[in-house]
């Protein structure tokens, strides 16, 4: 038999979504398993690309290309595989704070946290302290991410920060964007700071004992 594990692996690393779902579908044909695909190629597969793209031997638009190419292939073998069966790996809702429409990094970071095996819930730019606090209640969340770009809507982190710790929910909290830093995430309270969307895959792992 082919080795279909690593030839799906090698078409997402390699960003090729035109041609992961008939590979999919002749391994499945073939009798291949498809959580053993789910397992074992595509997670196993943006594992590997986080570590490249933190270390530069791949850019943005080659992982974002990945996270796609992953999404084809999980949207195709969704229905042949029994939701009970993947373990999820935590809630997360993630979103850029009030005042600000970057959204490309937070997107990169949602889709790397999903194809990690987190159920993510990105609810977009532009959020409110209290969007956030519902969307956490909404999704019973176990981790919020909060994305800033601009040096002027650190304060609108802050603001979410303070608004979902008077609430006393109970949810870890975590912080990243350019303008943002370790030393700024310590002094406003959150649980946790990440430079990049594969550091913030270990980060929620980290926080979550995983
Ligand atoms: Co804007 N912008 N922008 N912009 N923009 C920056 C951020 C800026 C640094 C450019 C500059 O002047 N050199 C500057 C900010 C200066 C500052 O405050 N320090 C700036 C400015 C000033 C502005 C406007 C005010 C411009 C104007 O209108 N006068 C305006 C503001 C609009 C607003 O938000 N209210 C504005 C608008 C825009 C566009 C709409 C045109 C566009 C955004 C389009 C979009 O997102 N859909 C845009 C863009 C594209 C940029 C730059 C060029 C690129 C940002 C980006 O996508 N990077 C940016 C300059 C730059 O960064 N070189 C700039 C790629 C992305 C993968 O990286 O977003 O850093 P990044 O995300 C990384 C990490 O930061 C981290 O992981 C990601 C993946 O590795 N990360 C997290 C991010 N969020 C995280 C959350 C986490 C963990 C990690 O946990 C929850």
């Amino acid at each position: 038999m082919s080795n279909y594990i690593e030839e799906i692996k090698t078409l997402v690393m390699e960003g090729e979504d035109e041609e992961i779902v008939d590979k999919i579908k002749e391994a499945v044909d073939d009798g291949v398993d498809p959580l053993d695909i789910v397992s074992n190629s595509l997670i196993q597969a943006m594992n590997e690309i986080g570590p490249m793209m933190a270390s530069g031997e791949v850019f943005v638009p080659e992982v974002l290309m990945s996270a796609e190419t992953m999404q084809v292939g999980l949207e195709y073998l969704k229905p042949m595989i029994n939701e009970e069966d993947i373990d999820s790996a935590g809630v997360v809702v993630i979103g850029t704070v009030e005042g600000d429409l970057h959204d490309i990094g937070k997107n990169l970071v949602a889709m790397m946290l999903e194809s990690s095996g987190f159920e993510v819930h990105n609810i977009g730019i532009d959020q409110s302290p209290q969007d956030f606090v519902d969307a956490i209640e909404k999704y019973n969340a176990d981790i919020v991410g909060l994305s800033a770009l601009l040096t002027t809507t650190m304060i609108a982190m802050k603001e979410t920060v303070e608004l979902i710790k008077n609430k006393g929910l109970d949810v870890k909290i975590t912080v990243g964007g350019a303008p943002v830093s370790e030393e700024f995430a310590k002094e406003i309270g959150a649980d946790g700071y990440s430079e990049d969307a594969s550091s913030a895959v270990i980060l929620c792992k980290q926080l979550l004992d995983k």
